[in-house]
Order: structure tokens, then sequence, then C-alpha cells
């Protein structure tokens, strides 16, 4: 079986974080290697830009911002991503190139055609294999999010902002259904992983 790249995508506190390892535990329960890894970050180099990225006291322009996604992305695909699929192990990426469209597109208002741009330079004709967006109102998210720590420097923007990344995201999965499996991320985790197990199944079996 080929080797496939599996995104997580969704607002802020969707719970990605929380259902990563259920997806990582179900392809490994079928035998898959899986790498799990995450953007911004994944490298040493990617963890610093990370850093920056989130720093609530970095003031920087939106182009800047999306190129230093891109620069971690190029980091993260030459040393893990690339590597790892090449050597046959499945990839689990929390937040990928989809990311770029909905926050730096939809929130910070950046042509997704610049976005393109990078995303053909940087990756080539790597696209993920399927996307699991865990969808939620903006609100919702926040409000979990929230509930834990201080906001980083894009958790601390404007609830209009997190909508229309909510809003990108969804364009994008409905533009390529192929690829995207949307998650209904307010019902009970139960049922979360339910649908994800779905979503999963052509992959497992294909
Ligand atoms: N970013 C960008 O702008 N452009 C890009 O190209 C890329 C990223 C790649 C860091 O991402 C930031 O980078 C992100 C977008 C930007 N900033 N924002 N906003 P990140 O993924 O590392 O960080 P995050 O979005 O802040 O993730 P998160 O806050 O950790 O959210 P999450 O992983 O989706 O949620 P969670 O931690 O799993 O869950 C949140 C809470 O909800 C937690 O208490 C859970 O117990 C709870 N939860 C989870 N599922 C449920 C259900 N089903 N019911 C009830 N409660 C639940």
């Amino acid at each position: 079986m080929r080797a496939r790249l599996i995104t997580l995508e969704g607002v802020e506190g969707a719970g990605k974080t929380t259902v990563l390892a259920y997806v990582q535990g179900l392809l490994e329960s079928h035998g898959i290697p899986v790498t799990v890894t995450r953007e911004p970050g994944g490298t040493p180099v990617g963890e610093r830009i990370r850093g920056l990225l989130l720093d609530p006291e970095a003031r920087m322009a939106p182009e800047t911002e999306l190129l230093l996604l891109f620069a971690a992305r190029a980091e993260h695909l030459a040393r893990v991503i690339r590597p790892a699929l090449d050597a046959g192990r499945w990839v689990l990426c929390d937040r990928f190139t989809d990311a770029s469209y909905a926050y730096q597109g939809g929130g910070r208002g950046i042509d997704p055609a610049r976005i393109q741009v990078l995303e053909d330079w940087v990756q080539g004709g790597l696209r993920p294999d399927l996307t699991l967006l865990l969808d939620l109102p903006a609100e919702t998210g926040l409000a979990r999010a929230r509930g834990r720590a201080p906001g980083d420097r894009i958790e601390r923007e404007a609830l209009d902002f997190h909508r229309r990344v909510r809003a990108a995201y969804l364009a994008r999965a409905g533009a390529e259904p192929q690829r995207f499996c949307v998650v209904d991320a307010g019902r009970p985790l139960a049922e979360v992983e339910r649908r994800l197990r779905d979503c999963l199944e052509p992959l497992l079996h294909g």
C-alpha cells in the first residue's frame, strides 16, 4: 500500500490534538507505520519559526507570516514528510497548507493565488491524500481553547477573524470533496471518533 499523507485541520480548539492519538492508533492497528508531526513545526528550525509565529509580542506583516509558514513547511517537507513517505511510512500531520489558505487567506485576506504559488513551489505535486476537517463554530472552539491557557498571537485575533478562517476551510472542503472529510467537532468525542473511522475506512482498504 502506498504511504499516505493525512492532515488534520480545523479552527482553534476544534479537537485536533485530542483526536490525533486515536487516528494514529487506528492506523497502527491496521499494521500501518505512522509518523506524527505538526505545523508550524516538526523540525528544529520549524519549531523555532513556530515560536516566532505564535509569540504574542511579535508584530509582523501578513506576508511575513505567510512566508515564515512556508519556510517552516519547506524544512518539514525536506527533513520529515518526504523521507517518511519515501520510507513507506504514513504521515499524520496536525495542520498543513489548508491552514495557510484558511488563516492567511481567509483570516488575513491574502490572495489565495499568492498562496498557491508558494504551495506549488515548496510542495511540487505533493498534496494530502486525505484531510480531516474538524468543523466547529469559531466561538465554540475559542471558548474551548481559552479555557486552557492564555492565547498565542493568532488565537488572540478577533472572533470575526476566526469566523473567516472557518468559512475558508469549509469553502475548500466544498471545492475538494474527494479529499476532505468534514467532521462535526461539536459532537461528543466518541461520535467524532466514529466519524473519523468512517473517513479513514476507504484508505485502510484501498
Ligand atoms: N497556522 C496558520 O496560521 N497557518 C498555517 O499554515 C498553519 C498554522 C500550519 C498553531 O496551530 C497556530 O498556527 C494556529 C493556526 C496557525 N493558530 N491558531 N489559532 P496549532 O494547531 O498548533 O494550535 P491550535 O489551533 O491552537 O490547536 P489547539 O488550540 O491545540 O486546538 P486543537 O488541537 O484543535 O484542540 P484540542 O487541544 O484537542 O482541544 C481543545 C479543548 O477542547 C480541550 O480541552 C479538549 O479536551 C476539548 N475537546 C476536544 N474535543 C472535544 C469534543 N468533541 N467535545 C468537547 N470538548 C472537546
